[in-house]
């Protein structure tokens, strides 16, 4: 997006702010460019009253025709010996990006507000009508970005990706790019005010330059569409088009190479046959390399041919029955102290540990997780529950909160939805049941539908028991009927009386769809030890996976679990010291990585499972 005039940057001001999209431009599939990362140490000052922002009548600096050197966006230095400015990105602190502020500094751990980020660089070597953009992974929770003191936009959402052009606005040396970046918690953002994982601050995903053809490869998709005679369905979006680009996409192992001209709003749309093509799955995670061109313009990806569906109480991949020996993780990696991934090795790492529990599958909870770990799983053979921070009590009522919700929902559909190993989009994660709360996703619901049909739709829902009969727990919610995969949490044995308990219930869900546990957990501290009754031990979680796994095989079309959770994780919820110590303790893995008893009954199960003798 250029913008040429003040008007028209105000307009943008007020749609970005409003709209919570950054940029109607498209520059996705970045992981298939080559960019130039603007990674490492940036300058910081940490800012709890937003002295940079407002003045000292609370009002923002930015809405001024010339904002004043003391707005820190402005990155000023004293141009007069007596002239007062009080910063100086250049005396200031670092922080590493991508990174979360919490775990860099312990003056930071508790920190939810503001804090200044400022990099420079030099603009990219570009041809003439070549078109450069600043790419953001993820921001935690509101970006404002401005560009050598001039605002670029502002973007929420504290898990996708989002972008600006600054085509004609860079210095070939010295760019100042600077980002004031908020977690603070909103009674009306999503998440809301109120979630059990930590609120990380910071730019948690790497920031890239990239340059492009005036005409380029905004964004494509490709899936298999039918599976019988191995019918492939893509389409790619040219950016700054007029029509009748021809537009090339080829997958060469295959022997495929085809041309289409653009129609006048830049897009072509392909269909052709792969017959010889190998089929993606967990024991054959098998990625075909995939060249997109138009003009000057290419793409390189790698991506697998699979189908996903349903038939009744059955779940299929590729046509056959599948059952999903699940894990939930949450994007974390505590080994060494820190925080939200960082980079592709520790996503690597959370996705291996899945695999040696045996799983075939695992739930990215609860907001899209990094893009390296979506591609990581297409590569190691994991199916993928991806699902956006719709977490318990959003301000169903709001229109600016659902359209973040939606906006949230389409970065995470458009940016993954070539990936093989994603089966399923997730709506939300026990919401309460209401009039609002239905209309809220109903809207969600027919808004993944629009982005994406080519995958099951889901909400881990939840359970309630029957008023005449205490052991009969029901599934029963409106949510169940607009999603392809019914899908719950329970905690029988933790929240919900004793793990024997589990022997006892039976299930009522009443639905001609396939079940899905998405969670259920005990907490124990790795290392304690005591009977199996003895709340926090090792034995105890043991005892309620021995009870739960069968329980859960008696549901009538149950198709698979993620339990709670790969690996202990941080919270500000759970403060019981020498235990939790601000960790949710329901890990199968310590937060260092150690495995408790748990680890082995579920891995069993699943080996069993995996050979079909269960
Ligand atoms: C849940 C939530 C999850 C929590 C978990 C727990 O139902 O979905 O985010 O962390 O329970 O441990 O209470």
């Amino acid at each position: 997006m250029v913008i040429g005039t003040r008007w028209l940057q105000a307009l943008a001001l007020l749609l970005c702010v409003c709209g919570v999209r950054a940029d109607p431009g498209d520059i996705l599939q970045v992981h298939a460019r080559d960019a130039i990362r603007l990674d490492g140490e940036w300058r910081a000052i940490v800012d709890p009253y937003e002295n940079g922002y407002y003045d000292y009548r609370y009002q923002p600096f930015d809405q001024r025709e010339e904002p004043p050197a003391g707005a820190f966006f402005t990155d000023a230095k004293p141009r007069q010996p007596w002239e007062l400015v009080e910063y100086d990105f250049d005396r200031s602190r670092t922080l590493q990006v991508p990174g979360d502020w919490n775990t860099q500094d312990p003056k930071l751990y508790y920190y939810e507000g503001s804090v200044w980020y400022r990099h420079t660089f030099d603009a990219p070597a570009r041809r003439d009508d070549d078109r450069v953009f600043v790419h953001f992974g993820a921001v935690n929770h509101r970006a404002d970005v401005y560009l050598n003191g001039r605002k670029l936009g502002v973007h929420e959402g504290g898990f996708t990706p989002f972008h600006f052009e600054v085509t004609g606005r860079l210095r070939p040396g010295g760019n100042s790019l600077v980002l004031k970046v908020d977690n603070k918690r909103r009674a009306d953002a999503v998440p809301t005010l109120n979630t059990d994982w930590w609120n990380y601050g910071g730019i948690t995903r790497p920031v890239s330059l990239l340059v492009v053809p005036a005409v380029f490869v905004g964004d494509y998709r490709l899936a298999l569409d039918s599976l019988d005679d191995r019918e492939v369905a893509a389409s790619v979006q040219l950016d700054g088009a007029r029509g009748g680009e021809q537009v090339t996409l080829a997958l060469p192992e295959l022997g495929i190479h085809e041309t289409v001209a653009a129609d006048a709003s830049g897009r072509a749309d392909f269909r052709f046959r792969a017959p010889d093509a190998e089929l993606w799955s967990p024991e054959n995670p098998r990625l075909y390399r995939v060249d997109v061109s138009s003009g000057d313009d290419r793409l390189a990806d790698r991506v697998g041919l699979r189908t996903i569906g349903t038939r009744g109480k059955t779940l299929l991949l590729n046509g056959a029955p599948v059952f999903l020996r699940g894990i939930s993780i949450h994007e974390e990696f505590a080994v060494d102290g820190g925080g939200r991934v960082r980079d592709a090795a520790q996503a690597r790492q959370l996705l291996l540990w899945a695999k040696q529990l045996g799983c075939n599958f695992v739930r990215l909870a609860h907001y899209p997780h990094s893009e390296d770990m979506v591609r990581l799983a297409d590569e190691l053979g994991l199916m993928v529950w991806s699902e956006i921070p719709v977490y318990w009590t959003i301000d169903w009522e709001n229109e600016s909160t659902y359209r973040n919700a939606e906006a949230q929902l389409e970065a995470m559909i458009r940016r993954d939805r070539s990936r093989a190993s994603v089966i399923v989009w997730s709506l939300a994660n026990e919401t309460p049941v209401s009039p609002a709360r239905n209309r809220f996703l109903t809207r969600l619901a027919t808004a993944a539908r629009a982005l994406d049909d080519t995958r099951l739709l889901s909400a881990a829902m939840e359970k309630h028991y029957r008023d005449d009969d205490p052991d009969v727990a029901v599934v029963e919610d409106p949510l169940a009927e607009l999603v392809d995969l019914v899908s719950f949490n329970q905690y029988i044995g933790w929240y919900d009386g004793r793990p024997e308990k589990a022997d006892r219930v039976r299930w009522e869900i009443p639905y001609d769809k396939p079940v899905f546990v998405s969670e259920f957990g005990a907490g124990a501290r790795h290392g304690r030890h005591g009977a199996a009754h003895e709340i926090w031990s090792e034995e105890y979680q043991e005892d309620l996976y021995r009870r739960t796994l069968p329980m859960l095989d008696r549901i009538d079309g149950f198709v698979g679990t993620s339990p709670w959770i790969l690996v202990d994780f941080r919270s500000p919820r759970r403060q019981l010291a020498g235990i939790q110590d601000e960790f949710n303790r329901k890990g199968l893995l310590s937060e260092t990585g150690e495995r408790k008893k748990a680890w082995f009954v579920l891995q069993d199960y699943y080996r069993r499972k995996a050979k079909g003798t269960h």
